[in-house]
């Protein structure tokens, strides 16, 4: 194990910049910022005409107040320049892939260098230190393995500090608390939704998860709740720790949370170069006040993204932390700009579904998707309004007594209901409840179309 020896100063975070002073951390992003600009214009012709355009040359960085200036990048940018339109480093520089499902249901792929591995694996063991893993601790890492970003980036991170890694993914919820009995697992690595599942796994087996070792947990993937973190923490016996990240800046590791005060995120700033905007006018907001979140991880090298709108909603405060740390500090995102659902840690947009419906429906116009939490887990229904033609087709059979056609129609609505469950589940990647409904009863509303009806409890 490389468990770093740690100083005096720094006993509690694994590097030492996370706890320097505000003066050095701005210089180091000031040389990060300059180095990026010109590396990116440079490499990509698609910044070099974002760049020519909104006027700004690599050499106009000359304070982190340039930094406004350069112009935004969005997701259907890099979905516009599908696979590898955004990279910045040679094919065979890349060392790994990973991807997360986009607005069309074209992925969004992110490839890194063996630096940005490194990168990756230094952010995730100072998230890790952060929620106070050792190189004593059994790490029982759920988050998936695969184009997922979780499973591979806590791994990493996990190995670095010398932690055990039992890479187990997903799923297997019978397994996963013998795994918690006979390995002893001291850490967990989830969803916290996925964890709340294995919670009711655990009271159907009879097991009391509180008497296991588990003693911390590092969650993240989706938003959650200070009363979830409570709910969590008293089922579980542990300590359970927020995680934040996104595929398109590296994955997990962008911002943690430290086991001392947990309440708020600190931002790997000297890699993820944090601002908080209006969504709207795109003007930078001061530190404290609420708005979209805007990232730049300016030292990647495989797809760096200049001032990319996460349309995660947050704020930031400079405030000094008792634990040490100097990072700035992000609120829990409460919630986002768009429309993205992220259920069961699957993100996806409502339009995916909508062109699922189109494609096996027919029609897309009525149909409604509704989220909710009736217990541990989120789930969804789609409804849809069958149309009217089908509904006289059926009054006309029973009007003339054809019984046999009406058996018919059912049988093939019902087949094609079958065969949208099986598409939502295999594009997106969740098991949805489809349920058929009469015209009209599905509400319309005035005038964006509400085609989302979240019922699950507010973070
Ligand atoms: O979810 C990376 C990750 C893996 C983070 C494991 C933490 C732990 P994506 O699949 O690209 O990447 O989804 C990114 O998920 O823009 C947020 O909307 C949401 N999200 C991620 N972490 C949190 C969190 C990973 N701690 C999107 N709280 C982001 C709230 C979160 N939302």
């Amino acid at each position: 194990a490389t468990h770093r020896a740690k100083g005096r100063d720094d006993a509690m975070a694994w590097s030492r910049e996370e706890t320097i002073g505000r003066e050095e951390m701005q210089r180091i992003q000031l040389g990060k910022w300059q180095k990026f600009v010109s590396y990116v214009y440079e490499k990509n012709p698609v910044y070099r005409k974002k760049m020519d355009e909104a006027g700004v040359m690599p050499g106009d960085i000359r304070s982190l107040g340039d930094v406004s200036r350069l112009p935004f990048t969005a997701k259907a940018e890099i979905r516009d320049y599908y696979p590898f339109g955004l990279f910045t480093a040679a094919q065979e520089d890349i060392v790994e892939f990973h991807a997360t499902s986009g607005t069309t249901g074209k992925m969004v792929v992110v490839g890194y260098t063996r630096n940005d591995v490194e990168l990756w694996t230094e952010v995730m063991a100072r998230a890790c230190t952060g929620a106070g893993i050792t190189k004593n601790d059994i790490v029982q890492n759920i988050y998936g393995y695969g184009l997922f970003t979780g499973g591979l980036g806590t791994h990493y991170g996990a190995m670095r500090v010398g932690a055990a890694v039992i890479p187990i993914s997903g799923g297997n919820t019978q397994k996963q608390i013998m795994l918690m009995q006979d390995f002893g697992s001291t850490v967990v690595t989830s969803t916290p939704s996925f964890l709340m599942r294995l919670h009711e796994v655990g009271v159907e087996m009879g097991v009391d998860l509180k008497k296991l070792k588990l003693r911390i947990g590092l969650l993240g993937a989706e938003p959650w709740s200070e009363s979830m973190r409570q709910s969590i923490d008293e089922k579980f016996g542990i300590k359970a720790c927020d995680m934040y990240g996104l595929s398109e800046m590296i994955g997990p590791g962008v911002s943690f949370e430290c086991h001392e005060m947990r309440n708020g995120l600190h931002v790997n700033e000297d890699y993820f170069y944090p601002e908080i905007i209006h969504p709207d006018t795109g003007e930078v907001l001061p530190y404290g006040e609420k708005g979209e979140l805007i990232i730049t991880n300016f030292a990647n090298e495989g797809q760096p993204l200049m001032r990319y709108r996460t349309r995660d909603i947050s704020r930031l405060t400079a405030e000094p932390c008792a634990c040490g740390r100097t990072l700035v500090k992000m609120e829990r995102v409460s919630g986002r700009t768009d429309d993205m659902l992220i259920i069961r840690g699957v993100n996806f947009f409502p339009s995916q579904i909508e062109s699922i419906i189109m494609k096996r429906w027919g029609v897309s116009s009525h149909y409604m998707v509704v989220v909710d939490r009736p217990g541990a887990m989120d789930e969804v229904e789609v409804k849809i309004e069958v149309n009217d033609e089908f509904m006289k087709k059926a009054a006309a059979d029973v009007l003339a007594g054809s019984e046999q056609d009406i058996l018919g129609d059912v049988a093939t609505a019902r087949q094609k209901r079958a065969n949208l469950l099986r598409d939502i589940k295999d594009i997106i990647g969740i098991t949805v409840k489809v349920s058929l409904v009469a015209p009209g009863t599905i509400p319309r509303s005035e005038g964006k179309a509400k085609r989302v009806d979240d019922r699950r409890p507010k973070a």
